[in-house]
């Protein structure tokens, strides 16, 4: 009477991610953008049973594993979450490689892995921690300033890191003594006002601030779709923060950046040039992730939340 659909659940520096490994939809063959618009247009109630209350909760990351069309990759993945689909996701591709190794579909060393945006090489090292080389990242428009309903003037830049950002340079924040409460709705203000001077797409929003630890370079705060936050310090977000400071020459190639999250937790980024006349960069972003747990949602169609429940019902 149930359907079933297995799980493996994990966290990346507190941010959680949960990897259909069986009984998802079958996306058939073909490109991950293509499999991604299948996932779009038939499969939208898998998403939302999969991460939504009450088997999930609005903060949870799902990760769709499935079929890639270049051989070489160990497997393809599409990321989503309370409301739609991430191109990528820094966090949840170190927890679907822990994943993977913990079903023995890949091994210690050098895998890749396809998304919906591109190949990205990922490196399992013996001390369980995992280096991803995100899709290549830049810079799409530097200082831009807007007028923030009850904040007033933001500057901030607009970056691709696998998803759109928007980084804010000033003000600045004080993490510390700023509930989680208010620095949501302050970056949600300043998402609506970017979205509406020219940047649609912009769904994330960094906030940075003073770190805590003294070896860290900077803290951030960034709002993701559906009114969450990420609780780790955000692999893509962490790749499009590299691609601005290479643009400004605040970083230089392979020297690390380490960028704190607003638990406190810590990726270490780095980059290459991809294309310096262009300001691409390949970046590389280091995390591990930790198991937590193996599950299987059951699926009963007499439940009136089989489907689970829409976020914004909540
Ligand atoms: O780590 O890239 C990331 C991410 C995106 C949304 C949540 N985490």
């Amino acid at each position: 009477m149930f359907q079933r659909i297995e799980v493996v659940d994990s966290h990346t520096c507190g941010e959680p991610t949960r990897v259909v490994v069986d009984g998802g939809p079958d996306l058939g063959d073909g490109s991950l953008q293509q499999q991604l618009a299948r996932f779009q247009q038939s499969f939208d109630d898998y998403r939302k049973a999969v991460v939504n209350e009450p088997r999930g909760s609005d903060v949870v990351v799902g990760a769709l594993l499935c079929r890639p069309q270049d051989p070489d990759c160990a497997a393809g993945v599409i990321f989503f979450n309370n409301v739609g689909f991430l191109g990528m996701c820094g966090h949840g591709m170190i927890g679907v490689v822990a994943t993977l190794q913990h079903l023995g579909r890949i091994d210690q060393g050098v895998s890749r892995i396809e998304t919906p945006v591109g190949v990205v090489t990922v490196t399992l090292r013996d001390d369980q921690s995992v280096s991803i080389q995100n899709v290549p990242s830049y810079r799409l428009a530097k200082s831009v300033s807007i007028d923030v309903d009850g904040i007033g003037a933001v500057s901030g830049d607009v970056a691709w890191g696998g998803n759109w950002f928007y980084l804010v340079r000033e003000p600045m924040i004080e993490m510390q003594s700023t509930s989680r409460k208010t620095l949501l709705q302050t970056a949600s203000a300043i998402r609506r006002a970017i979205n509406q001077q020219g940047y649609p797409d912009v769904d994330h929003v960094e906030l940075f601030g003073a770190p805590i630890a003294p070896d860290s370079d900077s803290r951030n705060f960034v709002l993701c779709p559906g009114f969450q936050y990420d609780r780790s310090p955000c692999g893509t977000g962490t790749s499009a923060k590299l691609a601005c400071l290479a643009a400004d020459g605040e970083l230089r190639p392979g020297q690390t950046w380490t960028q704190e999250g607003i638990l406190g937790t810590v990726f270490h980024g780095s980059f290459e040039w991809m294309d310096e006349s262009e300001g691409k960069i390949v970046p590389t972003i280091n995390g591990r992730a930790h198991l937590v747990s193996e599950a299987t949602l059951l699926l009963d169609p007499s439940d009136r939340f089989c489907w689970g429940i829409e976020a914004d019902q909540v």
